[in-house]
């Protein structure tokens, strides 16, 4: 047999990487573990080049700095610290993976790979013709109260019926779906995970059907649709942490249009980021533009579609500084102004989506983790939008109304204390007189089963708090609160481990009562949950 120069060099290169890899204390098999669970559980917080944003810099050489050991980085692994799970503890690692992950952190940072538009066109599929969906609901079923329930261990998305409580469809999607995200018409579900994978859903078929799907990225966390008048469901957008960059589909098949690099520099230091990962996005209502949180780079960036149909047009993309890092954010009441974390400095930043500025930072507690957050017409305060936070036992509740109510506008009006750190998502309606945060990452197994209610006109009121019957027992974080269409429930996950199925609870929205228990085999690792007519209608 004779080999060629080319496969030569390639085996090579792959000893000298394997012997790399070997000189370091790891196998190669295990160095590919490694960098799996690597990206499968640290990777969103840390980063792939390990620099650090929602979670410390785990650079080896900043480690070292610290003065950590892999012993020490063992049991902070296992016991969590501060807003990171206990990966151990929580029986989601062995002990063995944690002591490979110990000692993978002080290895060099291995280059993550690249995924070209060239790769995107390659994965993108159509399942159902656009001419070949039906053209009205084929179902009976209430479908604007379906709910999109991620079953995220599982790579899957139930579709339930709101107002039955009942399994409609389970839908395979990409690995640890993230969110889901409605049309403005509610027809459809637009699907990411964090293997970057967006899939369309569409719930007029007689039962929900996977109809397109696209590998738009290797690491992914966001994805919306155009909205604007004119434009709806014309176009959808997936927001990449790797790599960086932002890329616009088409709203109907997913076909990829057109793929923008948000690598660039930090507003404010010029230092220049390969990871400029974008976070939350949302559609505007006031112009054919999505808004686009810009995290490490600290900036937030406006795109207007409206040139995409005509081809060789140049996409606009305005820049706004604003601060560093920006993770999940939600509407004010109004739709007009738009509220963003920025959880390094401990801010909310808000953006008028009318005048596409910049409007104010305003400061909060430690580590801000509003998901959405929550809005609602305070008797005193008027139109007002609350922020939960992962660091601190604290909801920051923000005056919205510059115009009526200006003595409150961007500022705290009222800052709650709750019952512990490690809130992740608050919710209400327009129709609960409560407002509801779950407690999933706080650091007691007692703090994780609880929920609590506040009064929404009057905040001073101790809350109602209750642990869930039966959440402990199966090891369950309760995560994300979702409100059904006609605002008279709320839904909450009790989030186990895949091994064990687990529920999704009902509460009654004025009494807080529980009314019904959604159970069977397949409520496992039940995490976010989509109402189609509040996702569609971003009613929160
Ligand atoms: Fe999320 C929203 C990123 C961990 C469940 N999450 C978001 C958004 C971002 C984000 C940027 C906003 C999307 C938007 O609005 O366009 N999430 C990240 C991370 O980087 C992080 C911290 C770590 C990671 O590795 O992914 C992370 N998130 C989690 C979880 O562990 C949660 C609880 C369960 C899971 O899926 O792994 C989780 N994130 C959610 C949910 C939303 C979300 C349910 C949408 C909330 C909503 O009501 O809109």
């Amino acid at each position: 047999m004779r080999w060629s120069k080319a496969v030569f060099v390639a085996l090579a290169v792959l000893a000298l990487g394997a012997l790399g890899a070997l000189a370091q204390g790891l196998t190669p098999q295990q160095m590919d573990q490694a960098k799996k669970i690597y990206f499968e559980r640290c990777a969103g917080c840390h980063g792939v080049l390990r620099k650090g944003a929602t979670g410390k810099n785990l650079e080896p050489q900043n480690l070292k700095k610290e003065g950590l050991t892999p012993a020490a980085v063992k049991a902070i692994i296992t016991n969590g610290f501060g807003g990171m799970p206990a990966w151990g503890k929580l029986g989601i690692l062995k002990p063995e993976e944690i002591d490979l992950m110990s000692k993978f952190v002080f290895e060099p940072v291995p280059e993550p790979p690249a995924w070209t538009f060239a790769d995107i066109k390659k994965s993108w599929k159509v399942y159902v013709p656009v001419d070949k969906r039906p053209t009205k609901p084929e179902t009976t079923r209430d479908w604007q109260n379906y709910f999109g329930v991620i079953l995220r261990d599982m790579g899957q998305v139930a579709i339930v019926d709101g107002d039955t409580k009942e399994l409609v469809k389970i839908l395979p999607t990409g690995y640890a779906t993230h969110i889901l995200r409605s049309s403005k018409d509610g027809r459809y579900f637009y699907v990411i995970g964090r293997d970057g994978r967006a899939e369309l859903i569409d719930l007029w078929s007689k039962e929900p059907t996977l109809v397109a799907s696209a590998k738009v990225c290797l690491d992914a966390r966001s994805i919306d649709s155009s909205k604007y008048e004119g434009y709806e469901g014309k176009y959808a957008v997936v927001g990449c942490y790797w790599p960086s960059n932002f890329v616009i589909v088409d709203g109907e098949t997913l076909e990829p249009l057109k793929m923008v690099s948000t690598q660039g520099y930090v507003k404010s230091t010029g230092e220049f980021l390969r990871e400029n990962r974008v976070a939350s996005i949302v559609s505007s209502h006031f112009s054919p533009e999505w808004i686009l949180n810009i995290k490490e780079g600290g900036q937030t960036w406006l795109v207007d579609y409206s040139h995409m149909n005509l081809k060789g047009k140049p996409i606009n993309v305005k820049m706004i500084d604003t601060e560093r890092f920006l993770h999940d954010g939600g509407w004010a009441l109004d739709k007009r102004y738009f509220l963003v974390a920025a959880n390094a400095v401990k801010k909310i930043v808000v953006i008028d989506a009318k005048t596409g500025e910049f409007v104010a930072s305003v400061p909060v507690g430690n580590k801000p983790h509003p998901g959405r957050g929550a809005t609602w017409d305070h008797p005193k305060y008027g139109p007002v939008w609350a922020t939960g936070h992962i660091k601190d036992n604290k909801i920051a509740v923000i005056g919205t109304d510059p115009e009526g109510h200006p003595q409150y506008a961007w500022k705290v009006v009222k800052m709650i204390e709750t019952i512990s750190p490690g809130n992740l998502f608050i919710k209400t309606h327009p129709k609960s007189p409560w407002l509801i945060a779950d407690f999933t990452v706080a650091p007691t197994p007692e703090a994780n089963a609880t929920l609590c209610a506040w009064q929404k006109d009057n905040l001073e009121k101790k809350p109602v708090c209750w642990e869930v019957p039966g959440a402990r027992k199966i090891h369950a974080r309760m995560v994300h609160i979702e409100f059904n269409k006609d605002g008279s429930e709320f839904w909450v996950s009790a989030w186990a481990n895949k091994d064990t199925p687990s529920f999704i609870v009902v509460y009654d929205s004025y009494t807080l009562q529980e009314k019904a228990r959604i159970t069977g085999d397949w409520v496992r690792t039940p995490t976010g949950k989509f109402n189609v007519y509040n996702t569609a209608n971003d009613i929160y």
